[in-house]
């Protein structure tokens, strides 16, 4: 008996095989979900397209947060071969490089915009789609979020901003979505080695700190993160929405 037996869920934002989101896939898997993919551009699908097909899925399709039409397109796709959706994990987020270092008061307003977009509006724009498919039967949404939103990570910048938009949207869909049944819940990861951390300087010192302060002394791992989105994603947290579930080893609570 599986956690997530007979349960659908919706996969954004498996780059490759460290990403967070696959982490998540292989445990949603084990616990017996069906998995649909998407992924961000037309230069991911040879490396999402193995990956699905490892875990054997049959939805596997492009997804550009940013573009209405290959974001109906997908919800379209799930209506006729699903019917119904239980279960999505949003896992996306993009700021411009140059965004992501320096003082965050040179920000741009393109570069400020973008991060937005992608990184906050798209779980809103996702979910106005996905909850018809959800309220037959209730649904739980999880998303990815980071520290910087609540305290300044040098360099972080305008992810952080992002990030708070996207916390406090989590609260307004929670509130929107519940009397249909439908969880919304975040989950603050840790700081983890994936694509989206690769060429951000310091982030050797980030790993080293948490390493050294956070109470259980170590950094998370992929299947720290998979266990409690398996948790949120299932009828084990019926009673929990509109929650970020803090996944960092303890480091957030720590003033010293
Ligand atoms: P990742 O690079 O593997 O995943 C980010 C994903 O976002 C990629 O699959 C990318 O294709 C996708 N994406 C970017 N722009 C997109 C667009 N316009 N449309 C669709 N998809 C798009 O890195 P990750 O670390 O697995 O990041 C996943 C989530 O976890 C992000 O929200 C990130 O902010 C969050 N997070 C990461 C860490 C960390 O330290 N790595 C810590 C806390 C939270
Ligand atoms: O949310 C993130 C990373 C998100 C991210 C990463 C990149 C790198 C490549 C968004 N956009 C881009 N754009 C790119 O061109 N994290 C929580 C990981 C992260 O990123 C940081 C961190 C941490 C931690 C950036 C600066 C400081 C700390």
């Amino acid at each position: 008996m599986g956690l997530l037996d007979g349960k659908k869920a919706a996969i954004f934002g498996v780059a490759n095989e460290r990403s967070i989101a696959w982490g998540i896939a292989g445990a949603m898997k084990k616990e017996g979900a069906e998995l649909a993919f998407t992924y961000g551009g037309a230069n991911l699908e040879s490396r999402v397209r193995p990956l699905a097909e490892q875990v054997g899925s049959r939805i596997i399709m492009p997804c550009d947060v940013t573009n209405d039409g290959e974001v109906d397109a997908f919800f379209d796709t799930l209506k006729s071969e699903w019917g119904s959706l239980d279960i999505l994990v949003h896992s996306v987020a993009f700021a411009k490089k140059e965004e992501l270092k320096g003082e965050f008061l040179n920000t741009s307003r393109e570069g400020f915009f973008l991060a937005m977009d992608v990184s906050a509006y798209s779980l809103v724009s996702l979910l106005r789609r996905a909850a018809p498919l959800m309220e037959a039967k209730g649904g739980s949404v999880i998303t990815l979020t980071y520290l910087g939103s609540e305290r300044v990570i040098p360099n972080y910048n305008v992810m952080g901003v992002a990030k708070a938009a996207l916390e406090t949207s989590v609260r307004y869909l929670a509130s929107d979505l519940g009397p249909r049944n439908i969880r919304v819940n975040a989950v603050s990861a840790g700081p983890i080695k994936t694509l989206a951390a690769m060429g951000i300087s310091g982030f050797r010192e980030i790993l080293d700190l948490v390493e050294k302060k956070a109470p259980l002394r170590r950094n998370i791992t992929l299947e720290d993160i998979a266990g409690a989105t398996v948790y949120l994603a299932s009828d084990l947290s019926r009673g929990v929405t509109g929650e970020i579930l803090y996944v960092d080893s303890g480091f957030n609570i720590m003033g010293m």
